[in-house]
């Protein structure tokens, strides 16, 4: 494991390589201790390159043990090998050579599960970002592409299945009980897209026929006896290529796409050339084990890995710093094909909660970076929700500025004019500019400069002249090593709403381009008058989240009641409840802090069951209307002195009296929105169990008892259901007889299905409450805990440290130290993982004193340590000086 403190990596010193490699055939014969890879790389020195400089090659962990140059062993005096890197000195100045490189590395031993490791008895790989140099002394850079061969050779009985990129070549028997295949990978493809899997799985089989009428044979393979629970990920897949074809115009390109489910991943998914590896918790499906977010992740990553076929592996990134090209642009293609779908609007709004909930507080925070930064000490630390989802926010832009037809074909001129290349923003964003003419200098500062953007509008109505003014305003906040903001262009969906609902039509719009119901804010501060007004307007800005920033408007309630009532796009009905309850959240916060009683908004509360009850609004919209802000929303919205306890109590007691004032409604909603007992995973039973287990919760504040959820509890017939009525009983009533009852049936019942066993742990970690603590504790010494699965620690020690403000916020600051100490275990076997967990801690600045100050000690414990990863280091560094 790399535990320097890592060297710095700038984007300035971007330099191709003096070696073109040519072409890729490694041989890998598979041991669990001891796999020997035998690389034979052709390369030749790139023009104009000084003949003598060196070949450089990267290792990790690595020990040389042979290497020939055009097959005859080179010299010692002409080569330096460390575990870091392998130099080759002498080289012909222009002639291709060839080079044979001998490693050998043990799968068994590999704890941080990148390069090649051994997870439940199958060998698998994970290459992303520097992975491969763990296997073989390589190029290991996303800009050096080539042909792959790979043959493997194992023991036939224990690994009857062996894989890798492209297409099949041929297998036969090798020796006494071995057996050998081979693939060819003719897309040339940098190292980070390798993927070999060998072992004993079960397979599910399906083709697709392309739009040329190509025939691909499909297969997903998961572990012996869990095929069934793949169905739902290959059907999946299946939409996803079709919807390639259609809205992108892009087919698949090569005889047969493989997807592998294994238990111990560090992350959702890779997408491997023909060869995506999964976690299992993102293809194993069915309703007994899976909820319906479930369902809808697995439809989404499944998508996702699909698409990086164009936007990622065709077209690659020419170093990492432009991981958004391919990670930003493939979330954004994963949500649109979800919103097709689904709900497009209450698609729309879960990816608005989750950018706020996840992205914002990164932006806002010591952690903060540029979606394109411009240096990193760990790139693994990149693989951030500024990079993935404010990314898609940028991309998304680009599509409301220019309009969905001229982005498409601006797509289209992306993948025509870079199709096999390693490219950049830069190229990314010329393809737009030359396909609409447009200048996108000013836009392009999305991607340079971090920090959530402010604005800040007001609006004045001048009956006599018909006119209404807008005035926007604006400010990005400054962000580690980024003071100075230049303001950006800002693409603004907006329109104005009579009295009755009914839209305004301006006759002419000046002081700042609007067309397509888009403003366009590219100044500092712009005053847009618009005219033919005929009374005054009530003002949605922002629709459909069209820029990633914060708004600061103030709307009375009414304004507000209007807009819930009456906008046609139903996002901004979704903002409008959110408008309406934020304030409620915050001044309840700030009154369960001084012992104040907490007394709701009427127009709230009337506007909410209003929409709660509405009939013409789809039952999914109406359960995200009903799930008010999350303690982090209202924390990030408080800004800095934060109790989580205080922020606890004053929501609490805002749901309590929602609950009081709408026990009827939820009862009958409760009573009404059942679904057929034979369960469907689609999107409208999926809203109509969303919105009936919404009603149980209120109804569980509104009855002050855990019978009802109990009772759900016994009757559900599939995990949605089963799952909320647990989460009822453990978060609302955790000292109850029922809820312990429910989670020992709950564990008893799913004790054999890993997966499940996460939830019921997750569950626990997210019971609000200094106890928790405790609990997690013991947990952790529970037999079903396993510490190198990182579902595992994920789903205990995750939820605890990212979901749980007042049992991980403790004001004794138990929780923090907890943290330290976790931290330091994992970063011993897994320091990505370790690294991600540690994130939790990114809004320590904006707690009250005395928790601030636990958090920094404990944070200050960890920097303290000796022999960190470097993965962890960077980020303890960074939370503590940003
Ligand atoms: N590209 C991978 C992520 C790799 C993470 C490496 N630390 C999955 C994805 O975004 O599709
Ligand atoms: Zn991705």
């Amino acid at each position: 494991m790399r535990t320097d403190i890592g060297q710095v990596i700038n984007l300035a010193d971007y330099q191709p390589t003096d070696f073109v490699l040519e072409r890729v055939d490694l041989t890998f014969e598979l041991d669990p201790t001891e796999t020997k890879v035998e690389s034979r790389l052709i390369f030749h020195r790139r023009e104009g390159v000084d003949g003598t400089a060196p070949l450089l090659l990267d290792g990790d962990e690595l020990a040389l043990s042979g290497l020939l140059f055009d097959q005859v062993e080179m010299p010692p005096e002409q080569y330096t090998a460390t575990p870091e890197s392998l130099t080759i000195r002498n080289l012909p100045p222009s002639e291709p050579f060839e080079l044979t490189i001998t490693t050998i590395i043990n799968p068994e031993a590999n704890t941080q599960l990148m390069g090649l490791y051994r997870t439940g008895g199958i060998y698998c790989t994970q290459c992303e970002a520097e992975g491969f140099r763990r296997i073989t002394y390589f190029p290991d850079r996303p800009d050096v592409l080539a042909p792959f061969t790979v043959n493997i050779i194992a023991d036939k009985a224990a690994n009857p299945l062996l894989l890798s990129n492209g297409n099949f070549l041929g297998g036969a028997g090798y020796g006494e009980g071995k057996h050998f295949a081979a693939w060819f990978d003719p897309h040339p493809k940098p190292s980070y897209l390798f993927a070999l899997v060998a072992g004993d799985l079960g397979v599910i089989e399906d083709s697709f026929t392309t739009m040329n009428g190509r025939e691909v044979a499909l297969k997903i393979y998961v572990e012996h006896g869990k095929e069934p629970r793949a169905a739902y990920a290959m059907d999946a897949l299946k939409r996803s290529m079709k919807w390639d074809e259609e809205v992108f115009g892009r087919e698949y390109d090569l005889d047969i796409f493989m997807i592998v489910a294994v238990s111990d991943f560090n992350m959702g998914a890779m997408e491997n050339k023909g060869l995506n590896v999964f976690n299992d918790k993102y293809v194993l499906a069915d309703p007994e084990t899976a909820t319906d977010a479930d369902y809808a992740n697995i439809e989404a990553i499944i998508a996702h890995e699909y698409f990086h076929n164009w936007t990622g592996n065709r077209i690659t990134c020419r170093d990492w710093f432009q991981l958004c090209l391919k990670e930003g642009l493939t979330v954004y293609r994963d949500h649109e094909f979800s919103a097709d779908q689904r709900s497009r609007p209450v698609k729309r709004i879960a990816e608005v909660r989750h950018l706020k909930s996840e992205q914002f507080p990164e932006d806002g925070g010591p952690l903060a970076h540029p979606v394109r930064p411009t240096k990193y000490r760990e790139i693994n630390n990149f693989y951030t929700t500024t990079v993935y989802e404010k990314g898609s926010e940028v991309t998304r832009m680009i599509a409301t500025l220019l309009g969905k037809e001229t982005f498409k074909k601006g797509m289209d001129l992306y993948f025509d004019r870079h199709d096999g290349q390693a490219v950049t923003i830069e190229d990314f964003i010329k393809c737009f500019e030359d396909i609409s003419g447009r200048d996108l200098a000013k836009f392009s500062l999305w991607y340079h400069q971090a920090g959530t953007p402010l604005v800040t509008a007001s609006g004045t109505y001048d009956a006599g002249a018909k006119t209404f003014s807008l005035s926007l305003e604006q400010m990005i906040p400054a962000t580690p090593g980024q003071t100075e903001k230049l303001p950006m262009h800002i693409p603004l969906s907006l329109a104005l709403f009579a009295e009755d609902g009914a839209a305004f039509a301006p006759t002419s719009v000046d002081g700042a381009e609007y067309s397509g119901s888009v403003l366009h804010l590219t100044d500092r501060a712009q005053t847009a008058v618009f005219h033919g007004i005929a009374s005054r307007p009530v003002v949605s800005i922002n629709r459909s989240f069209s820029a990633p920033i914060n708004l600061h408007f103030d709307q009375m309630p009414a304004d507000l009641a209007l807009l819930a009532r009456h906008e046609s796009d139903h996002f901004a009905r979704w903002q409008a409840f959110t408008d309406l309850a934020l304030p409620n959240l915050l001044t309840a916060a700030r009154d369960a802090r001084e012992d104040r009683p907490v007394v709701v908004e009427q127009t709230f509360v009337d506007t909410l069951l209003a929409a709660a009850a509405d009939e013409s609004l789809e039952p999914a919209f109406r359960a995200q209307a009903l799930a008010l802000p999350s303690e982090s929303d209202i924390a990030r919205e408080l800004g800095g002195n934060n109790d989580p306890d205080a922020i606890h109590a004053g929501r609490q007691a805002v749901i309590t009296q929602i609950a009081d004032a709408g026990k009827d409604v939820f009862s009958s909603l409760y009573e009404s929105m059942t679904t057929p007992s034979s369960f469907t995973a689609d999107a409208a039973s999926a809203g109509r169990r969303a919105l009936r287990n919404a009603a149980l919760t209120y109804l569980s504040y509104a009855e002050n008892s855990p019978t009802r959820a109990k009772n759900a509890f016994n009757a559900a017939n599939n995990m949605t259901d089963l799952l909320h009525a647990l989460t009822i009983l453990a978060h609302r009533f955790p000292d109850s007889e029922d809820a312990s009852e429910a989670l020992s049936t709950f564990r008893e019942r799913f004790a054999e299905n890993p997966l499940v066993v996460d939830k019921w742990f997750s569950v626990q970690a997210a019971i609000p409450g200094t106890g928790t603590l405790d609990r997690v504790q013991n947990l952790m010494a529970h037999p079903l805990f396993k510490r190198t699965n990182p579902n595992r620690v994920r789903a205990l020690v995750g939820t605890f440290v990212f979901t749980n403000p007042t049992g991980f916020g403790r004001a004794d600051g138990e929780g923090y130290r907890f943290l330290a100490r976790e931290i330091l275990d994992i970063d011993r076997r897994n320091p990505q993982l370790a690294a991600r967990i540690l994130t939790s801690m990114r809004s320590w600045r904006s707690l009250e004193p005395i928790r601030a100050d636990h958090a920094r000690s404990a944070l200050l414990g960890i920097e303290r340590t000796q022999g960190l990863s470097t993965d962890v280091r960077d980020i303890v560094e960074r939370t503590l000086k940003g």
